[in-house]
């Protein structure tokens, strides 16, 4: 018996600075409920879908930087979008920006939550793989401060049993990297929540920027096919606060192959059924891990020290 799940990539078009959290959430409960006509079961939201992509911006007052994270989750003004998801009898992906408060103190992390259909928070990532900076850089049009603003994940890449599969969750630029999907390959994952905020215009290498839609969907479709499992890629887009961003957001099959694509830059719902069981045809053949992969020869790779090149 075929195991589909029906998922929607949720796409944002920009948030504005001054758009209040309520009015984000009305967007993404919109949202839901075209997922909800289109049959959906599950639905992958961006990035820090619940503001602007504030680390283009260099604070130093922790109360302003502080009111773009979340203390709780759900709060009092995310509650509406768990209690419409539930409503619907749909689960969700949701990427926002978390404040964690113990006793060593305040933590801050790029987090994505993983939400069943009964409104229960069943897996947390937070991300690994910080691009930019940590200090205001004059010389760049805007700033990448995500250095400044976030902790590196200290949760590794974890798959959860969900949805009647393996799901795995990373963020934006843990995508371009192809640790991440094999760390998740290694746990048999077979759809991978990926959402992003992708400039289009790169500073360090502006010779990049006119492949930067390229470079979306080739880093999503090889981590899918090297691994077998869906990829689903969901963009914030468009030109926000003055920075045209990458939309593109996509659905990968375990083939590589592009089978739902965004058409617009704003908000966007793309739909895909996808059959769990297709992975099975890459991970019990040419990405069989037990027979094919060469772990001591990796080690061996990494581990060298000084290693001199072949003669
Ligand atoms: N954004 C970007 C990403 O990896 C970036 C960083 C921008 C990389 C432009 C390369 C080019 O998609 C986030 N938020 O990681």
């Amino acid at each position: 018996m075929s195991r589909i799940v029906t998922v929607g990539a949720a796409q944002l078009g920009p948030i504005a600075r001054a758009e209040g959290r309520a009015e984000v959430v009305e967007r993404l409960i919109a949202l839901l409920r075209q997922a909800k006509a289109m049959g959906c079961d599950l639905v992958v939201f961006p990035e820090l879908a619940l503001t602007s992509f504030f680390p283009r911006w260099f604070m130093t007052d922790e109360a302003q930087i502080d009111a773009y994270f979340e203390r709780e989750m759900p709060g009092p003004q995310t509650r509406p979008l768990f209690a419409e998801a539930q409503r619907l009898g749909l689960g969700f992906c949701l990427g926002y920006a978390e404040l964690v408060e113990d006793a060593s103190g305040k933590h801050r992390f790029n987090t994505a939550i993983l939400v069943d259909a009964e409104g229960r928070i069943v897996g947390k990532y937070r991300k690994v793989h910080l691009p930019g900076h940590a200090e205001h850089e004059p010389w760049r049009r805007f700033q990448h401060l995500e250095k400044r603003y976030f902790e590196i994940g200290n949760l590794g890449f974890p798959v959860y049993r969900a949805f009647g599969g393996l799901v795995g969750m990373c963020i934006c630029n843990d995508r371009r990297w192809p640790e991440t999907y094999r760390v998740m390959g290694l746990q048999g994952v077979e759809l991978v929540l990926v959402g992003y905020n992708t400039p289009l215009h790169n500073p360090p290498a502006p010779e990049h920027d006119h492949l930067s839609a390229f470079h979306n969907h080739l880093v999503m479709q090889a981590g899918a096919y090297q691994n077998g499992t869906f990829v689903v890629g969901v963009a914030k887009g468009g030109t926000e606060e003055g920075v045209p961003s990458l939309a593109g957001s996509a659905i990968i099959a375990p083939s590589g192959e592009i089978v739902a694509q965004a058409a617009s830059l704003g908000d966007e719902l793309i739909v895909a059924r996808c059959d769990l069981d297709l992975t099975r045809s890459y991970k019990e053949t040419i990405f069989n891990f037990a027979q094919h992969r060469v772990p001591e020869a990796y080690r061996l790779i990494t581990e060298r020290k000084g290693a001199q090149p072949p003669e």
